[in-house]
């Protein structure tokens, strides 16, 4: 017989602020998927947690004034924390790795050595450009523009003795694995992986870091910590049982390898490459798939922590109901690509398929059966024409759904389902079911009626489980629908329900929400949590005694200072751009030309104080396109933060001409 497991797994998060809206997208997949293969009798393994390591946890944890475990423990265990949040979304996870478990450190130095014992880690210096917030390393050709690819903020340059991985000498191998099979899907995005990082030359992978100490030692070379991705990759063998004794070895040779790795696009790298070529160096089995899903936007931008322009799944679910908020993720944007979050979409998506076709048909299903019948449909029912289009369309639903899951395309395969619940709401227009009860001749063809309407929604409801497992077992207990009818194999075929189904109506489960209402207040809320963050984010003034630490960049020689011009330039004239809050729009005189340079100030400086000022720019930073090539920014605005998180701008007098040099 057939042993069918299925291991899944998300990303693990880090716990550096509270998840949002993003990382809820990622886990509701997972969810659904987990959900869906149990539903087909799967022995399921789905995998989440948190990747606690690094520097940015450090720091945050210094400014909140904690330590880096009180730090993560509050923002995963405590109140409100990603625990909390996976409960009240209804997330079955198996297992939930944290990657400061005792279990997982001791393996991971465990794999460290491993892997330098075989000659596939080296001791060596690393130099690079480095990009603090994103915590990572870039080659010169990676960057976009001088800058982080991922962020877009500016890199530097970094140097320090370092352990690496010999990624290079897995470069062919995985090459082939990308070009030849369907381990990376959607399949679009392979091309990006071969052509910018494969083709150019694979270098080999910095994997440890001196320079802040919140990560797992390595335990042979005090003073380095393992470096990120060995360290978080490894969480989907570890929480198996892998190199451990926390979890039985069994698991691991039960599940590994992974079905498949849900991830973002951002860190398909990381899983398409860097993944197969460690487990290789390991010598163990691929996972069959890595599935890199598409971005929420929130007004074009990626919605991320860095940026604070967040949603926080908890004000929705509480407000419209995990499963109303479960199913617009997945309903609303296809998986592999980005979509762009609004609450008027979230809104019209409840109204529309769940409120209106789902709730409804429901509803009207369950109230004429206890109108017409006190709830028991007689079991002497009689066929009539307009029965033959709606049972095809049900039995041949679950295969057309099966395919479309099989894909992770649970956009479409919830298409599938909806296409049937509008032809089930079409059918009641159909047989006008009010018409047939004012004959007593037709009661019989009006219990069918009811009948086909009712299994209808059954079959539907077992496909709509893993999306909304709460709402289903409520509606389940309305149609009067046991475990037995809410199975996989139960939703085969039309006709498994008994002709004298027993229904009654309950509650509303979809109830229809006032958009205009809404839409208002969850502006106004959204605005308010805005200016809470921002709040927040603004450090407060501080006293000389406990001024923070300054961030200091690497020395660089008199000769590499030389290589910035930087000169007077006078602004002819600045503007607000409807494209973007946070920018000005500067037409500078350099001194020989006009030239354009936008600007991240306008929160604190209006264009009429700026127009005719002399200001200091840096005039050889290499032109740079922004908002998706629109605007050409061409060189910087000298500016000095300011301890309220403001910015403060030095004027030249007037008099001095434009393109002075200043050094
Ligand atoms: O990258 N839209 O953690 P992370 C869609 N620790 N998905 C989003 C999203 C958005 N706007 N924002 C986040 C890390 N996500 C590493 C992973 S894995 C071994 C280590 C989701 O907290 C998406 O799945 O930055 C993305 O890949 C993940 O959260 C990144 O979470």
């Amino acid at each position: 017989m057939e042993n069918k497991r299925f291991y899944i797994t998300t990303p693990i998060y880090y716990p550096s602020a509270k998840l949002h809206i993003g990382h809820t997208y990622c886990t509701v997949a997972t969810d659904a998927m987990a959900r869906y293969k149990r539903l087909q009798g799967y022995d399921v393994m789905f995998l989440t947690g948190t990747d606690e390591h690094g520097l940015k946890i450090e720091q945050k944890a210094a400014e909140a004034g904690v330590t880096p475990q009180q730090f993560v423990d509050d923002i995963v265990e405590g109140e409100r924390g990603v625990k909390d949040l996976w409960k009240l979304m209804d997330i079955s996870y198996d297992r939930f790795i944290r990657t400061t478990d005792d279990y997982h450190v001791a393996a991971i130095q465990r794999i460290f050595k491993k892997m330098y014992d075989k000659g596939d880690i080296y001791k060596g210096t690393y130099k690079g450009k480095y990009c603090t917030p994103c915590e990572s390393f870039w080659t010169e050709s990676q960057l976009v523009n001088g800058c982080c690819p991922d962020c877009g903020r500016p890199v530097i340059d970094a140097e320090e003795e370092a352990y690496f991985f010999r990624l290079s000498k897995y470069a062919s191998r995985v090459r082939s694995l990308l070009v030849d099979t369907d381990f990376l899907q959607p399949r679009s995005r392979v091309n990006e992986m071969v052509h910018n990082f494969i083709d150019p030359g694979l270098e080999d992978l910095c994997v440890s870091r001196t320079s802040f100490s919140w990560g797992i030692p390595v335990d042979f070379d005090p003073g380095h910590v393992v470096y990120v991705w060995i360290d978080a990759l490894f969480n989907y063998t570890t929480a198996l049982g892998f190199c451990n004794d926390r979890y039985p070895q069994a698991d691991f040779t039960k599940f590994w390898p992974a079905d498949v790795h849900f991830v973002g696009k951002e860190i398909v790298r990381f899983h398409s490459i860097i993944w197969p070529a460690m487990l290789m160096s390991m010598e163990l089995p691929l996972p069959k798939q890595v599935f890199g899903h598409g971005w929420l936007n929130f007004g074009g931008e990626k919605m991320s922590k860095s940026r604070g322009n967040v949603v926080d799944p908890y004000v929705l679910a509480e407000r419209y109901g995990v499963d109303a908020l479960r199913f617009f993720l997945l309903r609303t944007f296809p998986f592999g690509s980005d979509g762009n979050f609004s609450n008027e979409l979230l809104i019209q998506t409840i109204n529309t398929d769940l409120a209106n076709d789902l709730g409804n048909l429901l509803s009207r299903t369950t109230a004429m059966a206890e109108k017409y019948f006190g709830g028991t449909l007689p079991s002497g029912q009689a066929e009539g024409p307009e029965d033959a289009g709606l049972l095809a369309a049900v039995n041949a639903l679950r295969p057309r759904y099966e395919a479309e899951m099989e894909k992770y395309a649970f956009q479409n395969a919830l298409a599938e389902v909806f296409a049937v619940i509008a032809r089930a709401n079409k059918y009641i227009d159909e047989t006008a079911p009010w018409v047939l009860a004012k004959n007593e001749a037709d009661k019989p063809r009006l219990a069918r009626v009811l009948y086909d309407l009712a299994e209808t929604l059954r079959v539907c409801l077992v496909l709509l489980r893993p999306f909304l497992p709460g709402t289903c077992e409520k509606a389940f207990a309305q149609l009067g629908v046991g475990e037995d009818l809410q199975t996989w194999d139960s939703a085969a075929a039309f006709g498994a329900l008994p002709a004298a189904a027993a229904l009654h109506k309950g509650e509303n489960i979809f109830p229809r929400i006032d958009a205009a209402k809404e839409l208002a207040a969850l502006d106004a809320m959204m605005n308010e949590q805005k200016a809470a963050a921002e709040a927040a984010e603004a450090p407060a003034a501080p006293a000389a005694e406990t001024a923070a630490p300054m961030e200091h960049r690497p020395e660089i020689s008199y000769d590499t200072f030389c290589k910035v011009e930087m000169r007077v330039a006078e602004v002819r004239a600045a503007e607000r751009m409807k494209e973007s809050k946070k920018l000005l729009k500067l037409t500078v005189f350099d001194g020989e030309r006009e030239r354009c340079i936008l600007s991240g100030i306008a929160k604190w400086w209006a264009p009429e104080d700026l127009t005719g000022k002399k200001v200091a720019i840096v005039a050889n930073l290499a032109p740079r396109p922004m908002m998706q090539g629109k605007y050409v920014s061409e060189g910087m605005l000298v500016a000095a933060d300011t301890p309220d998180g403001g910015c403060s701008i030095a004027f030249y007098p007037a008099d001095l001409p434009a393109g002075s040099l200043i050094h």
